[in-house]
């Protein structure tokens, strides 16, 4: 299996995140998790590693808002000139807004901390100076994967980082900042209708937001329900797209506790609509945060239960496109994520 990946991450690694309460907590989406994926890849004999292909800005202007986009570009520059605290310990500090944009005001703020609260929805998505570069890499990686997967029919895996599928149309959050599944759903959609699953713990409400009023895409994503867990205000089961895209979104909101045997009836249901829909490409954004041990995660999926998820995703036969999402027990990840590909050999 193909499998696409660049280095260019290792430069994203804010120093903190704040959870609930204000808590300072060193953050969970750190380069370790690619250790360990590359570790556990690195002992398979059919992991094939390729560097991302440079699609240039286009593909991901086609997915996000223009001014979004300038906004990420520059934010840390504009940062570390504006405050010579900064500027004398960069390693030590993140740009990370403490006010928001109240409802998304349609006013559009000037300054940059301003632009901040407008542009991002929470604490965990912390700029620093690495943070574009990685995420265009990141980009490139699902988009590389996705012309390997249109050109051979075959499925690949873009080993993404930072994640995407929280990043809405205009807005990063939830460690994204550019969303990679959404970027590469698109591209692949001028080639036929495409399916986008999102099997990650949390809702992907990013790719939701960017497909909502599209009929030529369907996206499902199965998750905790934000009834008690972030995103917090989207993922609710009555969202089902919008406009000319009403019945072309999905969402599977499942309890705390959730089991191998409750996720996959939710899986099933999923996989019948995405037969249905007859999708020329399937899109997979694979989170493995659903896993018993993740420290973001309720739900108590197990390694056999995510062989169990992806045989039955494989036994769609879609040509697939495999795109890294969340997954924060570093010790189980990299098992997780190959007992996952492993299904689609
Ligand atoms: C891609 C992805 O999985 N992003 C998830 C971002 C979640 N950020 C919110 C963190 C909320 C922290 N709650 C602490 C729960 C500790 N049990
Ligand atoms: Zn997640």
């Amino acid at each position: 299996m193909k499998i696409f990946y660049s280095e260019n991450h290792r430069k994203h690694v804010p120093p903190f995140e704040v959870f609930d309460g204000g808590k300072r907590v060193p953050y969970l989406e750190n380069p370790d998790r690619m250790d360990k994926i590359l570790s556990a890849l690195g002992k398979a004999e059919w992991a094939e590693f390729i560097a991302p292909s440079d699609f240039g800005l286009a593909p991901i202007r086609a997915a996000h808002d223009e001014d979004y986009l300038n906004f990420l570009a520059t934010c840390w520059g504009e940062w570390i000139n504006s405050d010579p605290n900064v500027a004398a310990a960069p390693q030590e500090n993140a740009f990370l807004p403490a006010t928001f944009a109240l409802r998304r005001t349609t006013r559009k703020p000037t300054t940059l901390l301003g632009k901040g609260g407008y542009y991002i929805m929470d604490l965990s998505a912390c700029i620093v100076e690495g943070t574009y570069r990685a995420a265009l890499s990141s980009a490139n990686c699902a988009l590389s994967a996705a012309e390997f997967t249109s050109r051979s029919g075959q499925t690949a895996f873009a080993l993404c980082r930072p994640p995407g599928h929280h990043a809405g149309k205009d807005y990063a959050g939830g460690y994204c900042f550019i969303n990679n599944a959404a970027v590469a759903a698109n591209w692949l959609s001028s080639k036929g209708k495409v399916a986008l699953l999102d099997i990650d713990y949390h809702a992907g409400n990013g790719t939701q937001d960017i497909f909502y009023e599209r009929a030529d895409a369907l996206t499902i994503s199965i998750h905790g329900d934000p009834q008690f867990e972030y995103p917090h205000y989207i993922g609710f089961a009555d969202e089902v797209g919008a406009g000319a895209g009403l019945g072309f979104h999905k969402n599977f909101p499942l309890p705390a506790g959730t089991t191998d045997a409750q996720y996959l009836s939710a899986l099933d249901e999923a996989l019948n609509m995405i037969r249905n829909f007859a999708p020329k490409y399937l899109i997979l954004s694979a989170g493995m945060d659903t896993f018993a041990g993740d420290p973001l995660g309720s739900f108590k999926i197990s390694r056999n239960g995510f062989s169990q998820i992806g045989k039955r995703i494989s036994a769609l036969n879609f040509p697939t496109v495999i795109v890294m999402e969340g997954g924060y027990a570093n010790a189980a990840l990299g098992e997780n994520i190959v007992t996952l590909l492993e299904q689609f050999l």
